[in-house]
C-alpha cells in the first residue's frame, strides 16, 4: 500500500517511463516539475506553446530545455486542444496544465471532437498525506465539478475508490461530508451524503466502505468520533472525503496548501488519460507530485 506522496513518485517509477504533454508549457514552475519528472526517469516530455516564453521559462527556471521536444503553438487554448488530442491519438499518455485556463484545458478533454471522454463521470482528485498517521487521504472534487447531483457524487465518490485501489488501498473507508454527522432537511449535503452511504450498502457503489454524512473533524479524528460518540466503521479512519460541492473541496485544498503548508498531488481521472491540474498556488514539490500520480495512474 502506498503511505506517502514519494510512494506515489515509486509507484510511478514502478510503472514505466511515460510521455507527457504540456500545454501552454511557458511556466518556469511547471518546467522544474516535468524536468525533476524527466530526470526521475518517470517522464519523457512533449511542451507545446510559445517557444520563446517557454525558453526564457526554462531559463528562468534552470532548466536545460534540449532534453524536452517543443512543439509551437502560441494560442493556449488552442495548445490545450492540441495537447489533449496527441494524448488521445495515442502520441503520449497523459496531459498537463502549464499557463491556461483550467477551464480551457476541461473544454478540450470534454470536446466530444478529439477529446478524452469515456462515458464516465470525469471528476478532480487530491492526495494529501497525513504526517502524523503516516498514511494517505484522498479528497474529491476540488476543481471539477461544480455542484454535483446525487449520481454525479456517486459516480465521484467511484472514481475515489478505484484511485485508491491503484493506490494499493484495497478495501478504502469514505466518508461523505456535509457540515454535520446528523440528517437535517435543512442542510441538502446531509441528504445526499446519507444516500451515497445507502447506495453503497446496496451495491451501487462498489470497493469500499461508505459512510456519511460526516463533518470533517469526525471523518478523520478518532478523537472527535468518540467525543462525538459516532458508531461507524469509517469515522476518525477515513482514506476518502467525498465533498458536498467545489466551494467546499476547493476552500479544503486552498487551507491544506496556502494555511497548513500541505502537499498535494492532484489529477482529474475518469477520463480516457489522466489530466494534471496544478494551480499556481501549488508547491513546485505538490506540481511534481501531481504529475507522478497521473504517470501512476496513466
Ligand atoms: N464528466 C463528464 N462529462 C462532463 C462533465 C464531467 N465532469 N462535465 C460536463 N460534461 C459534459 C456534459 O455532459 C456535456 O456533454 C459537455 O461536457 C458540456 O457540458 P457543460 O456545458 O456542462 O460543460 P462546460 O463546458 O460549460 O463546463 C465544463 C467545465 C468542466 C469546464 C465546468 O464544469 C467548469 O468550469 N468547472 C470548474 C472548473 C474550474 O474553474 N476549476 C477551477 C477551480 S481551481
Amino acid at each position: 500500500m502506498v503511505s506517502s506522496l514519494r510512494g506515489i513518485a515509486e509507484l510511478a517509477k514502478a510503472r514505466g517511463t511515460k510521455t507527457c504533454v504540456v500545454v501552454a508549457a511557458e511556466d518556469p514552475e511547471v518546467l522544474v516539475a516535468i524536468d525533476e519528472a524527466v530526470t526521475y526517469g518517470i517522464a519523457r516530455s512533449i511542451l507545446i506553446g510559445n517557444l520563446l516564453k517557454i525558453e526564457q521559462a526554462a531559463d528562468i527556471a534552470g532548466v536545460d530545455i534540449s532534453r524536452h521536444t517543443l512543439v509551437e503553438e502560441d494560442n493556449p487554448s488552442t495548445a490545450a486542444r492540441r495537447g489533449v488530442l496527441m494524448v488521445s491519438q495515442g502520441e503520449a499518455h497523459l496531459v498537463m496544465k502549464g499557463l491556461v485556463s483550467t477551464s480551457d484545458v476541461l473544454k478540450a478533454v470534454l470536446s466530444k471532437d478529439g477529446g478524452l471522454r469515456t462515458g464516465r463521470l470525469l471528476s478532480h482528485l487530491s492526495v494529501f498525506e497525513m504526517q502524523e498517521n503516516n498514511r494517505l487521504v484522498i479528497f474529491s472534487d476540488a476543481a471539477m465539478n461544480i455542484s454535483p447531483t446525487l449520481e454525479e457524487k456517486a459516480e465521484i465518490t467511484q472514481n475515489a475508490i478505484d484511485v485508491a485501489h491503484l493506490l494499493g488501498i484495497t478495501n478504502p473507508r469514505v466518508a461523505v461530508i456535509a457540515a454535520i454527522e446528523y440528517v437535517n432537511s435543512d442542510m441538502p449535503a446531509t441528504i445526499d451524503a446519507s444516500c451515497i452511504s445507502k447506495m453503497a450498502e446496496r451495491g451501487q457503489i462498489k470497493g469500499g466502505i461508505v459512510d456519511g454524512p460526516l463533518a470533517l473533524d469526525n471523518a478523520i479524528s478518532l478523537e472527535s468520533a468518540r467525543i462525538k460518540g459516532i458508531i461507524s466503521p469509517v469515522a476518525g479512519r477515513a482514506d476518502i472525503l467525498i465533498m458536498p460541492d467545489i466551494e467546499a473541496g476547493n476552500v479544503f485544498y486552498k487551507t491544506l496548501v496556502c494555511m497548513a503548508s500541505g502537499c498535494c498531488a492532484s489529477v482529474v481521472v475518469g477520463a480516457k488519460a489522466p489530466v494534471v491540474l496544478t494551480s499556481r498556488a501549488d508547491s513546485r514539490e505538490s506540481k511534481f507530485y501531481s504529475l507522478a500520480l497521473g504517470i501512476a495512474l496513466s
